[in-house]
């Protein structure tokens, strides 16, 4: 769309440490930040995947002007250099494909993947944002029970949960039904197969996808820069890569019970008007995990995240 004067107005789809790009009018064009952006920004690019922004020209290139005000744009808070900083996953969402991997080579890595995934939700629900979890590499799963059991909270929590394999294609046509109209962000621990599904969906084979160490069984972070990848007329993907961390810090304590979406029922019904869930007599989420009605990993992830929040 053209604005006003020489503005051109575009959607971001590729964000790297060197280039920014946006579709204009069905058309990828690269822009750069200058420098005084990057600083007022605290010295980091403050341009996400999603983020619809106004470009100009200055001295003969393409240039941000403007970053639009957002909308459901997902985000979390990391540590760099001693410092709490927040990173914005990705702008303007309409949906967060939670992936995370049905197979843990270490079983011990489970309830820390499950911990993830909360902190994921939390910040999901926290700007309103639908979540999806999508359950990948069912293919390698030998025994469903442990899986099944692990997941089950989030299915009776009413999260829409997809078993896939990226690579034989099980379960991607149920995910490509349930992306809506605009950007759905694919986001998770690395290895996941994120990458991998997108591949699925679009049918590209130009992205990088993780090789897995013969010797270690491990791998590298396959995907450095976020991307949008068109999947048809009005749906977007965006590849984003895999996560170490997910803080919360930016989310007010006082804000988090609801973010359980399984705890809603119970909230309102505790003696203390102002329970914190934590300690207080009469405190109906702690009576509905003796009850069964919120699992206890749940209110492991809860307990944790008040015991870590910073004291707003
Ligand atoms: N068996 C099996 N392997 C899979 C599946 N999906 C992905 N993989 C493999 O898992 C590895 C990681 O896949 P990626 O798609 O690169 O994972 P990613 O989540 O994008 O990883 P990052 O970009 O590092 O965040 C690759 O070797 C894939 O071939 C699956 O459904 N089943
Ligand atoms: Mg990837
Ligand atoms: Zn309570």
């Amino acid at each position: 769309m053209t604005g006003p004067a020489d503005l051109i107005e575009g959607t971001v789809v590729h964000v790297s440490r060197t280039d920014c790009e946006a579709d204009v009018d069905g058309n990828r064009v690269r822009f750069h930040v200058l420098g005084s952006v990057i600083r007022t920004a605290g010295g980091k690019n403050p341009v996400r995947v999603g983020d619809r922004v106004r470009l100009t020209l200055h001295s003969g290139t393409i240039v941000l002007d403007e970053i639009l005000p957002r909308d459901s744009t997902l985000q979390r808070t990391t540590t760099a250099h001693g410092r709490t900083v927040r990173r914005e996953v990705a702008a303007n969402l309409a949906l967060a494909v939670f992936v995370i991997p049905a197979v843990e080579s270490d079983p011990a890595m489970r309830p820390r993947r499950l911990r993830l995934l909360d902190r994921m939700l939390v910040s999901a629900e926290y700007v309103d944002l639908p979540a999806l979890i999508c359950l990948n590499k069912i293919d390698l799963l030998g025994d469903q029970t442990e899986m099944e059991g692990a997941i089950s909270p989030y299915c009776r929590a009413g999260y829409p949960v997809l078993r896939t394999c990226a690579l034989a294609g099980d379960g991607v046509e149920a995910l490509r039904d349930s992306l809506p109209t605009g950007l759905s962000a694919f986001v998770g621990p690395s290895g996941a197969g994120k990458t991998s599904l997108i591949t699925a969906l679009t049918g590209r084979h130009d992205l990088q996808t993780l090789a897995i160490s013969s010797a270690t069984g491990k791998g590298r972070h396959a995907t450095t820069s976020t991307s949008a990848y068109e999947l048809d007329d009005d749906r977007w993907v965006v590849d984003v890569p895999g996560l170490r961390s997910f803080g919360l810090d930016d989310v007010d304590p006082g804000d988090l019970a609801v973010c359980f979406v399984d705890f809603h029922e119970f909230l309102g019904e505790c003696e203390n008007r102002w329970c914190t869930h934590m300690a207080e007599p009469g405190c109906a989420v702690r009576a509905a995990i003796d009850e069964g009605a919120i699992a206890p990993q749940r209110y492991e992830s809860y307990r944790r995240l008040m015991v870590d929040a910073p004291r707003n």
